[in-house]
């Protein structure tokens, strides 16, 4: 008798394939009455399976007396109420660590890509403006140096690539680390004045919301960058819309957006901005170390085994 698994939302296919080869799951989303699924399913489901946007909220728990866990695919966990969920005795799981560099990687690319001015240097060439006269140069990452606000596992990494691109760090979070060095802010708008660049790496959530504020945007000035690799809420996204289009702030490289996937129409216009959708870690290997995880951490639990990457 396969065990029942509810999966919340869409999932990478290649994972949602190896929970379906193991557990009987229960797709919510294909669900034509939400509530009659759950109330369906209340007495029988005590693990869960949820990815990305595709969450579960305090109520919905409430409708699965009988649940223990919700693997989550994703490191971000903002979409899950977690308190509740601890409130609850419910376990919650995600999958950090395997996503690390290829974050990483696309933070650095959208950092050269909005400084170096290489999708407008695409269009500059396809348009033949070229052909009429050089494009205006661009600022430099030399010597410059990069505010990194949230230095955990991904913003480390950040800094590694940054450091070998010739960039100074400093940074910003709820503490000071003792194992580095750079310097450190408390205050997200203090560390603005003293980078020329930052880049969002914390998590999401209420604790984060809006910390890249209108003061911080106005403080990194004309000259600066900002690139989102976090979460759309940690922004004042239409703070930063007006700087960027008033030229009040120099240019951004945004992977996340407070509404994903609608994006500011204004956004869309503007040629300081490189905008990729939600790719930080959309790789098939970063995706299917993720999907492993989430499949590693429901066998253990129903192995009775310890979890593998408890958040
Ligand atoms: C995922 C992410 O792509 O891990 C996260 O928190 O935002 C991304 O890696 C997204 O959660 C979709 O599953």
């Amino acid at each position: 008798m396969k065990r029942e698994l509810l999966v919340v939302g869409p999932m990478y296919p290649p994972t949602l394939a190896a929970l379906d080869a193991t557990y009987a799951t229960h797709k919510l989303w294909q669900a034509p009455d939400r509530d009659a699924f759950l109330a369906s399913l209340a007495d029988r489901i005590d693990a869960a399976a949820t990815s990305g946007v595709h969450g579960m909220n305090a109520a919905t728990m409430d409708k699965l007396p009988k649940l223990k866990i919700i693997s989550h695919f994703g490191v971000g966990v903002d979409s899950i109420d977690v308190d509740a969920a601890k409130q609850r005795g419910i376990t919650v799981t995600n999958t950090p660590e395997v996503l690390n560099a290829d974050v990483a990687d696309l933070a650095i690319a959208l950092l050269l890509a909005a400084v170096r001015r290489i999708p407008m240097g695409d269009r500059y060439v396809r348009s033949g403006k070229w052909l009429k006269g050089p494009m205006p140069l661009s600022e430099t990452l030399q010597g410059k140096t990069l505010g990194i606000v949230g230095l955990g596992r991904i913003g480390r990494e950040i800094a590694k690539r940054a450091q070998s691109f010739g960039l100074k760090i400093a940074y910003q979070g709820r503490n000071r680390k003792s194992d580095v060095s750079w310097p450190y802010f408390a205050d997200p708008v203090a560390l603005a004045k003293e980078v020329d660049f930052i880049v969002a790496s914390c998590p999401g959530g209420e604790a984060t919301r809006g910390i890249i504020s209108r003061a911080v945007i106005d403080a990194l000035g004309p000259k600066g960058v900002f690139v989102n690799i976090s979460r759309g809420s940690v922004a004042d996204e239409a703070a930063l819309v007006e700087a960027l289009k008033e030229g009040r702030l120099g240019g951004a490289g945004l992977d996340v957006f407070v509404d994903e996937p609608r994006v500011p129409a204004a956004l869309l216009e503007l040629d300081n901005v490189v905008l990729q959708p939600h790719v930080g870690s959309a790789t098939h290997p970063t995706r299917l170390a993720m999907g492993q995880l989430v499949v590693d951490n429901l066998a253990a639990y129903f192995a009775g085994q310890p979890l593998k990457t408890p958040y």
